[in-house]
C-alpha cells in the first residue's frame, strides 16, 4: 500500500504497511483499485454519455476513499465491482495506469486533484441525498477523473486545479442550498454540554438528513439526541432545532473519540468521517450509515425510498439506558456552553452593524480560524492563536478544529460574540460569501480587507476548500499544523509564489506579522 492523502501520514511522507489512521493494506489496495475503476468509468462516460447510476457510483466511490470513512475492504470491493459492472455494461475499457508513481511534481499535482475530488464528492453526496444535483458539478467528476489518466504540463495541471476549485465552490453552494432548503437558514443558538439522564443517542459527521431521519424516529420515545463533532451546527437549523429531544452536544473533535466514547452509556451513529477504529470497550455501540463502514459495526442501509430503519440503534440506546442522573460536561477549556449558527444569512443580516464596527475601528481585524482537528500536539497553536487575538478583533470559525477553542468565553463586540461559529467545513461557503459582501461594501478586493485566514487541515475536504479559496483569488493563507506531504517542493513553491500561501509559525509571530 501507499497512501499520503492526510495530515497524519506516517513520517510526514506516506503510510506504507498500515495507515496511521488504522486503514490496513488490504483496504488501501482495494481503494486504489476502486479509484482506477472510477477513472475507467469516467472516461467511458465522457466518451459515450453518463448514466444516473454512474453519476451516483462515482460520487459515492470517491467519498468512500476519504480518510476515516470506510475501513471495510469488502464494502470497498462491492462498490468497485458495481462500478466495473456499470462500465462493462456500457462497453468501456479498464484503466491500469499509475496513481502515485512517476515524476514527483506530476504525482503531486495529480494527487492534489484526486484528493480534492474526494473531498468534493462528500459534499455532492450530502446535497444529492437532499435532492440537489448540479450538472456542472457532476460533470466535472467525469472530467477530473479522466484527466488523472492524461499527461499534462505543470501549467496545465495548475489550470485544472483552479478550474476544480471553482467547481467545488459551486458544490459547497449547492450543499448550502440543500441544507438551508430542507432545514431553514441557521440562526445563532447556544448549545449545552449537559447530558440529561436517561437513554440517548450521539450523532456525529456532516449529514443533516441522517440526523433528521433519526429525530423523526425517536420522537416521543423518551430518547434524547446529542450531536458530536461536525454535527454541532445542526442545532442552528430551525427545522432540526424544533425537535425538543435534540438536547445538546457531546464531546469534542474526532481524534478524542476513543477516549470520550469509552464509558459512554449510549450508541453513536457515524454519518461521515471521522471514524476511528473502535476500541473493544465501545465497539458494540458504533453504528455506521451511508458510505461509512467498519468491519463488525452495525451498518444501517437506505431503502429504495430513501428511508432508513434506525430501530437497532434505538433499541441499543434503550438497552444502555444512558446516565442515571443528569451529567455536567465541558469542552477542552472548561466551558459548558457552545454557540453556533453564524452562517451567511445570520451574519449578513447584521452586516450594517459589522461594517459600522469596522469603520469606527471597534473591530480592527477579522480572523478566520477554521479547518480540521487532529491528534498532533502542534495543533495547540490554534487554541493559543485564538486566545491571543486582541479584544478588538473577531474570530470566525468553522469545521471541527474549533473544538480547541469554541468553549472559551472570549467576550463580545457591539453585541456580537467575538468567536462566531459559521458551521461545518462545507460552510466555508458562508465565510466566502460574507468576505465577498464585506469587500463589496468597502469597495475593495477580498485581499484588501482586514481579514486573515489561519487554516488547519487534516483530510481531503480541507484540500478541496483550499483549492476553492485559491481559485477565488484569496491570498496569504496560513496553513498548518504541517504542510501536505503530497505537495512537492516545486509545487509548494508555485503556491507560495502565486498565492502567498505559508506555513503557520508560532501564534505570537503570526499575530505580529498579521497585525503589525
Ligand atoms: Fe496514512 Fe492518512 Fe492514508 Fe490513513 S488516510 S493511510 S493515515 S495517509
Ligand atoms: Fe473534521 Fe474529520 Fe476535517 Fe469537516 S470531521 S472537518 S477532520
Amino acid at each position: 500500500m501507499f497512501c499520503f492523502q492526510c495530515e497524519q501520514t506516517s513520517g510526514g511522507n506516506g503510510c506504507r504497511n498500515v495507515g496511521v489512521c488504522g486503514k490496513d493494506a488490504v483496504t488501501a489496495v482495494a481503494q486504489d483499485d476502486l479509484t482506477r475503476e472510477m477513472i475507467a468509468l469516467a472516461r467511458m462516460g465522457l466518451a459515450n454519455g453518463r448514466t444516473k447510476r454512474a453519476d451516483e457510483l462515482i460520487v459515492d466511490g470517491l467519498f468512500a476513499t476519504v480518510t476515516n470513512v470506510n475501513f471495510d475492504p469488502q464494502a470497498i470491493s462491492c462498490l468497485k465491482d458495481e462500478i466495473k459492472a456499470e462500465r462493462e455494461g456500457l462497453g468501456g475499457q479498464p484503466f491500469d495506469g499509475p496513481l502515485f508513481e512517476g515524476d514527483t511534481d506530476i504525482v503531486s499535482l495529480r494527487s492534489t486533484l484526486l484528493f480534492g475530488m474526494r473531498g468534493m464528492a462528500a459534499y455532492a453526496h450530502h446535497a444529492r441525498i437532499l435532492g440537489k444535483v448540479d450538472d456542472e458539478v457532476t460533470g466535472w467528476f467525469y472530467k477530473g477523473l479522466s484527466e488523472l489518466a492524461n499527461e499534462h504540463s505543470i501549467d496545465e495541471w495548475l489550470g485544472l486545479l483552479m478550474e476544480f476549485g471553482k467547481v467545488n465552490f459551486r458544490c459547497m453552494e449547492l450543499l448550502d442550498e440543500a441544507n438551508t432548503g430542507a432545514y431553514g437558514n441557521p440562526s445563532p443558538v447556544r448549545v449545552t454540554y449537559n447530558i440529561e439522564k436517561g437513554p440517548f443517542i450521539v450523532v456525529t459527521g456532516h449529514d443533516l438528513h441522517d440526523l433528521y431521519l433519526l429525530l423523526e424516529q425517536t420522537k416521543d420515545k423518551g430518547i434524547n439526541i446529542y450531536t458530536h463533532g461536525e454535527m454541532l451546527p445542526a442545532h442552528a437549523y430551525p427545522e432540526l432545532h424544533k425537535y425538543p429531544h435534540l438536547k445538546g452536544h457531546f464531546g469534542t473533535a474526532w481524534q478524542n473519540q476513543q477516549k470520550e466514547f469509552k464509558d459512554l452509556p449510549a450508541p453513536v451513529l457515524f454519518t461521515t468521517n471521522c471514524l476511528m477504529p473502535p476500541k473493544d470497550s465501545y465497539k458494540d455501540r458504533v453504528f455506521t450509515t451511508s458510505v461509512v463502514a467498519y468491519p463488525g459495526a452495525v451498518h444501517i442501509i437506505e431503502d429504495e425510498n430513501g428511508n432508513k430503519d434506525f430501530s437497532q440503534l434505538i433499541d441499543k440506546a434503550i438497552e444502555l439506558g444512558g446516565y442515571p442522573e443528569d451529567k455536567k460536561m465541558t469542552g477542552i477549556n472548561g466551558g459548558d456552553v457552545l454557540t453556533t449558527g453564524f452562517a451567511h444569512d445570520a451574519v449578513l443580516s447584521v452586516a450594517d452593524k459589522v461594517i459600522d464596527a469596522v469603520k469606527s475601528g471597534a473591530i480592527k481585524h477579522i480572523f478566520l480560524v477554521g479547518g480540521c482537528d487532529g491528534a498532533r500536539p502542534g495543533r495547540n497553536y490554534y487554541t493559543e492563536f485564538v486566545k491571543q487575538t486582541p479584544q478588538d478583533s473577531v474570530v470566525l470559525t468553522l469545521a471541527c478544529g474549533k473544538f480547541r477553542f469554541n468553549d472559551i468565553d472570549a467576550g463580545e463586540i457591539g453585541g456580537l460574540p467575538r468567536i462566531m461559529d459559521m458551521g461545518q467545513c462545507n460552510d466555508a461557503y458562508s465565510a466566502v460569501k460574507v468576505a465577498l459582501a464585506l469587500a463589496d461594501a468597502f469597495g475593495v478586493g477580498v485581499n484588501d480587507l482586514p481579514l486573515s485566514l489561519v487554516l488547519s487541515w487534516y483530510e481531503q475536504k480541507a484540500v478541496c476548500i483550499l483549492l476553492s479559496l485559491l481559485a477565488l483569488g484569496v491570498k496569504n493563507i496560513r496553513l498548518g499544523p504541517t504542510l501536505p506531504a503530497f505537495l512537492s517542493p516545486n509545487v509548494l513553491q508555485v503556491l507560495a509564489d502565486n498565492f502567498g500561501i505559508k506555513p503557520i509559525t508560532t501564534p505570537e509571530e503570526d499575530l505580529k506579522a498579521i497585525l503589525g
